[in-house]
This record gives C-alpha cells, sequence and structure tokens, in this order.
C-alpha cells in the first residue's frame, strides 16, 4: 500500500466514478477527497468546456486544490450520439433505448471520453482520456454504472460492467486522464 503523500478534492456526484478515481490515484501516492456535489453543467458539444465551467462552479468553495470529470459516450453509428448529453439520455432513453437505435447497425464502434479538469489557488488545467470499443449487441454485467453494461473496450471480450473496478481501470478513459493529471501533479507541488 503506497503512502499517501498528496491530498485533492474531487467534486462529484457520482459514487463510482470517486471510486474508479481513488483507486488510480492511489497508486501514485495520492488520496482523493469526495465533495459530494452535483456541480451545475452547461449545454455544450465540447467536454473540454463543460469539465471548465464545472470546475470554476465547485472552485467557489475552500476544498483546494480541486478536479472535476467530465465524460461522455461517443458511438459512431449514431453520429457520436449521445456525447455530452450522455447522462441525460441514460436517465431517459437508458441502455435499452441506445440498444433499440443500435438494433440494425453493424457498425458497432465506439468510445468513451473523459476530461479531467484540475484547478488550485494558482493553476488550472485539463487531461483527456479516449476508451476505444464496441457496443455490445445485448446488456452483460452488474458492475459499474452508467453505459457500462454495454461498452466493451478494445482488447477484452468483457464489457466493462463484467470486470472489477481494478480491470475496467485498466482501459477506461477516465484512468487514462487521471494518469495524466497524477504524473504531472506529483511533478508540481
Ligand atoms: P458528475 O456529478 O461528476 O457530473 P455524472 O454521473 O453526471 O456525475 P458525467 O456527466 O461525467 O457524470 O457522465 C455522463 C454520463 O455518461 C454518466 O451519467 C453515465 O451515464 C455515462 N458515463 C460516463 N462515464 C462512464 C463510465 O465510465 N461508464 C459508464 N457510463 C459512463
Amino acid at each position: 500500500m503506497p503512502v499517501l503523500s498528496k491530498s485533492v478534492y474531487f467534486a462529484t456526484s457520482n459514487k463510482h466514478k470517486f471510486n474508479e478515481a481513488r483507486d488510480v490515484l492511489k497508486n501514485y501516492g495520492i488520496e482523493l477527497r469526495m465533495i459530494n456535489r452535483k456541480v451545475e453543467e452547461i449545454q455544450s458539444e465540447n467536454l473540454e468546456k463543460i469539465a471548465l465551467h464545472a470546475l470554476k462552479k465547485a472552485l467557489i468553495s475552500d476544498k483546494l486544490p480541486m478536479i472535476v470529470e467530465d465524460a461522455g459516450l461517443f458511438i459512431n453509428a449514431l453520429n457520436g450520439f449521445p456525447g455530452p448529453y450522455s447522462s441525460y439520455v441514460h436517465k431517459t432513453l437508458g441502455i435499452d433505448g441506445i440498444i433499440k437505435l443500435m438494433r440494425r447497425k453493424d457498425d458497432r464502434d465506439a468510445e468513451f471520453r473523459s476530461v479531467v479538469a484540475f484547478g488550485s489557488s494558482s493553476v488550472v488545467k485539463t487531461y483527456q482520456g479516449v476508451a476505444k470499443g464496441k457496443i455490445a449487441r445485448k446488456p452483460r454485467g452488474k458492475s459499474g454504472f452508467g453505459f457500462d453494461p454495454i461498452f466493451i473496450p478494445k482488447g477484452s471480450k468483457k464489457t466493462f460492467a463484467e470486470m472489477s473496478l481494478e480491470d475496467k481501470n485498466k482501459y477506461s478513459h477516465r484512468a487514462i486522464a487521471l494518469r495524466k493529471f497524477a504524473r504531472w501533479f506529483l511533478k508540481n507541488p
């Protein structure tokens, strides 16, 4: 178990996202503390803009340094839908709705994208991560959250929802963005 020498707050309302992020950062000796807050999101085509806006809102607090993260599922055959609208689409159409939209599609390519935005009293930075993969024909697995049961990352036969948290972190968009952040954070006091 590495000694956790630095810490950072994560403003999110999503406990799954927090648990995944904590697992990645602990391997760098970085302790993650959750601020359970739904940060106001703007509607935009651009995940980085959404993340930076959320960071600006979240920084009106004395909990520094802080990260926020915005993610989405981009499906090739649906021209990138649901993308930045993933949260809303998950609540409304749900996984079954996506499966229906994809029923006659042979192109199953999709990717998850993540943008982590970091802010301290002096610096704002963003880090991006992409996980390429395919949309499953049927939902599989019970772990994780959101669209995990229908996303099969490249290099695996399992959906994210059939993996342990540690295995998901070997492939995930969020873990890729967070590792980039962690490498920078450790070098910059
Ligand atoms: P915040 O409070 O951090 O904003 P959120 O759940 O609203 O939490 P996002 O806006 O970043 O988070 O995520 C948009 C949606 O995209 C999310 O609700 C899921 O449906 C989906 N999603 C994002 N990352 C995912 C992942 O790793 N696995 C499965 N679905 C994911």
